[in-house]
């Protein structure tokens, strides 16, 4: 295997950019979940693309945030973390917010400090006019020594083959480093608790979604059909009238996000799908080390 790439990537940026986007666009599926709110990743997600010259493992970092609790801390060490492993470091802003305090704090603060070949992607493109493309990647020149700067929509699939042909040039030569088949280093409970959080945070508002963690207790193939997957999950909230807002007037909440999330892992996992859901109230669960591992929040 003559030439042929493979290392390891890291997607940065504040909540929001558009990192998990990207990610699940380049590998053509679901393996970071997505929603508006802010902090929706919170575990480092791994993402190979096998291509024909290259292997390239994506990292989707959780934004680096602020926070004194547990959880926030292990969510900025695993984003630190991923950072400081990569080969390459893709920077993502976003077109239409321009260079915010936030981005260039980070640019400071993190990609200023770790010295790697870095991408600059300037994302969601589709929201601002063409000519205002260029004066941003005037200004970007200005502020650090991209390797390279690459305007896409994530969402609109603009530009997303070049910027991957960019990204090889700039890994090590290397054997591919994961086996051919392998997608994602995402356990299967971890997986399926990550499809139902999302539910959860796209389907609740205020701090509901922040006090919510999932656990997937159980995972069982029906005794004929092994086509069928019987799931018991647990919504952890952190207070009682958080339980009944995730549970809704006659259960209707609980009934809308066990819905969702089964036709989606239904459709991810091309299996039948029993979900049985359950709501506890577990306060303070960000500062408990036993179930931040069992989610795992804490690699
Ligand atoms: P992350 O927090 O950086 O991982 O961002 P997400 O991938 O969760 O995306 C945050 C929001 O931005 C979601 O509502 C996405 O649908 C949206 N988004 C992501 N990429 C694009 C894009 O290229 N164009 C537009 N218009 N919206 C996008
Ligand atoms: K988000
Ligand atoms: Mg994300």
């Amino acid at each position: 295997m003559e030439n042929f790439k493979a290392g390891f990537v890291a997607i940065v940026g504040r909540p929001n950019v558009g990192k998990s986007t990207l990610l699940n666009n380049i590998l053509q599926t679901k393996i970071s979940i997505v929603s508006p709110k802010p902090q929706t990743t919170r575990i480092r997600v791994l993402g190979v693309k096998h291509d024909k010259d290259a292997q390239i493992i994506f990292i989707d970092t959780p934004g680096v945030q602020k926070g004194t609790d547990l959880l926030t801390k292990s969510v900025v060490e695993s984003a630190v973390s991923g950072m400081e492993g990569a080969d390459v470091i893709l920077f993502i802003i976003e077109a239409d917010k321009g260079w915010t305090p936030e981005d260039k704090q980070i640019l400071e603060n993190y990609i200023k400090k770790l010295q790697k070949p870095t991408i600059l992607v300037i994302n969601k493109i589709d929201k601002i006019q063409r000519d205002l493309v260029l004066p941003l990647i005037e200004e970007s020149t200005k502020l650090y020594d991209f390797k390279e700067i690459v305007p896409i929509s994530a969402i609109k699939n603009i530009n997303i083959d070049r910027l991957v042909e960019v990204i090889k040039k700039y890994l090590p030569e290397s054997p591919p480093l994961y086996p051919e088949d392998m997608i994602t280093d995402l356990p299967l409970k971890l997986y399926i608790a990550e499809i139902i959080r999302e539910k959860v945070f796209l389907n609740t508002r205020d701090e509901i979604p922040y006090s919510v963690a999932v656990e997937v207790e159980g995972i069982k193939e029906g005794d004929k059909n092994k086509n069928l997957l019987f799931i018991d999950a647990t919504i952890y909230v952190e207070k009682d009238n958080h339980k009944g807002i995730i549970i809704g007037k006659k259960g209707q909440m609980l009934k809308k996000i066990g819905q969702q999330a089964r036709e989606e892992l239904e459709f991810l996992l091309n299996k039948k799908i029993h979900l049985n859901l359950y709501v506890k109230v577990k306060e303070r669960w960000k500062e408990d080390l036993t179930l931040l591992r069992d989610l795992g929040y804490n690699q």
